[in-house]
């Protein structure tokens, strides 16, 4: 595997990315509004369920700071705001990777990217089109475990865990696909590779093309649409949204409607983004299905440039807070308290495990998963704490740092309390050597761990783009953009 090339740093700059099993277990008679039996339920035959369905709704590149229940005073965002105050925000939710890939994977999986083998892409950190990386087949995903539970699954908007046929979402556990297979700027817009047309995808089939910044604007609102649509034509059976929105990574233009004079780009698409929350929210509202949907909206990884990280040092890509902690709020009436806020550390990563059990099916028992069941964070049981007693940051697809309650030491030596000191600005390692040789010993147990329980990535043999390159006529146009020369 090359390593990552020097332009990386530049790159990032200018780009975004490229820059048991039973219907009713004892555990989920605790969950509240769940304990009600689903619409649809009582008229089936078998007995009523107490799972809810799953929304997870997760932003592209925004920042700890730029929504207003995690105090954006740019961006208006009512729609959240309503959901924070309905529902309870995550303040110490992480992320696994301060870059897409990764962190999708280790989303999907319940488990650290190194697990997996998709720290960072083929030749870059990473997947491009036509990689022959992807996400191994044989990992079992968190629409693949809800599948058994009987739920419906759909996978909306920016997927980027592969895009050769065995790595799309159709192939990972999702009935259903709508999107774009990697990120939006992976198009003959970005002039450093030669990129394909930027197709958009059913399930399989290339059905449209994102030819400009007209066709970029549409991306929210097409997926939101699609997201909702599949809720009212599933509404009678469990379901499991998956809603990773292509905004607002780069490049970036809202519809019309959210552009005014004075606004930023950014601003205009954080706040269609709201809107997107607001459709959700109502369609789930209008179909009676609040009180029996989990909703979570998060972001893949910290702010690109002209996004906000709020009080936290790092952006995107870093492993100071601000790549890694999201701006996260969760949503059950009924079930969650309105208007709560937990300071947990709580990480995607325990998504897959957390909805498996309420969904009553089991974590699967033959590989290592890293994620942990954070029920009792999210229904705010009393006294809940982090079932985490360390958590490891990446950067540049490596192991940076580990956290351990209050304490975080970075791999160059670096030792800050997040509890006096958020924004990592006062290094102690200095004078508290106990608790970096103890971080220190997590970091090394994480790194012998993985070398001995990693799994390895998805290959695939003569990976083709989905679309062409714009001009190129026969197969040769479909050639894996990583497998052509770069433009200076
Ligand atoms: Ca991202």
């Amino acid at each position: 595997m090359s390593p990552i090339p020097k332009f990386l740093l530049t790159f990032f700059a200018i780009c975004a990315c490229c820059g048991q099993s039973s219907a009713a277990p004892a555990s989920a008679q605790g969950f509240g509004a769940a304990g009600k039996p689903h619409p649809g339920g009582a008229s089936n035959a078998g007995p009523a369920r107490t799972s809810p369905n799953f929304v997870v709704i997760f932003i592209d590149d925004m920042g700890y700071g730029d929504i207003e229940p995690f105090g954006s005073k740019i961006n208006k965002t009512p729609n959240l705001s309503r959901m924070a105050a309905e529902g309870r925000t995550m303040t110490s939710f992480y992320v696994a990777s301060p870059v897409c890939t990764p962190s999708r994977a280790a989303l999907m999986t319940g488990c650290y990217p190194q697990r997996v083998g998709l720290e960072k892409g083929s030749g870059h950190i990473v997947l491009f089109p036509g990689d022959h990386h992807g996400l191994h087949p044989d990992e079992i995903t968190i629409a693949e475990t809800l599948k058994t539970a009987g739920y419906a699954t759909g996978c909306f908007g920016k997927w980027h865990l592969g895009d050769q046929p065995q790595f799309l979402p159709t192939s990972q556990g999702f009935d259903t696909y709508f999107g774009i297979p990697y990120s939006n700027d992976m198009w003959p817009g970005l002039k450093r590779f030669q990129c394909p047309d930027l197709p958009v995808v059913r399930d399989t089939k290339v059905v449209d093309i994102v030819k400009d910044m007209d066709d970029q604007a549409t991306l929210c609102r097409r997926f939101t649409e699609a997201a909702a649509n599949f809720i009212r034509e599933h509404k009678e059976q469990p379901f499991f949204v998956y809603l990773p929105h292509a905004f607002v990574h780069g490049p970036r233009q809202a519809s019309p409607e959210f552009m005014a004079e004075g606004k930023t780009v950014e601003q205009a698409q954080v706040e269609e983004v709201d809107w997107s929350v607001g459709e959700m929210l109502n369609t789930i509202r209008e179909e009676g299905l609040a009180e029996n949907t989990l909703v979570l909206f998060t972001s893949d990884n910290g702010p690109a440039g002209g996004l906000s990280a709020g009080p936290l040092r790092g952006r995107k890509g870093s492993g100071y807070e601000g790549g890694h902690r999201e701006p996260t709020v969760v949503w059950w009436p009924g079930a969650i308290p309105a208007g709560s806020t937990c300071d947990e550390l709580a990480t995607a990563m325990d998504l897959h495990p957390t909805f498996a059990k309420m969904a009553g099916k089991p974590m699967p028992t033959d590989r290592v998963i890293d994620g942990l069941d954070i029920a009792p964070l999210l229904l705010g049981k009393a006294d809940a704490k982090t079932p985490h007693d360390r958590f490891f940051y990446q950067q540049g697809g490596k192991l940076a740092a580990v956290r351990s309650g209050n304490w975080k030491l970075f791999m160059n030596g670096e030792l800050y309390n997040l509890k006096r000191d958020l924004a990592e600005k006062n290094n102690i390692a200095a004078s508290n050597p106990e608790v970096v040789s103890k971080l220190q010993t997590m970091l090394d147990e994480f790194q012998a761990d993985i070398a001995e329980n990693s799994r390895p990535v998805g290959l695939a043999d003569n990976p083709r783009t989905l679309a062409p390159r714009p001009g190129i006529e026969g197969d040769e146009g479909y050639l894996p953009t990583l497998s052509l020369p770069q433009n200076k």
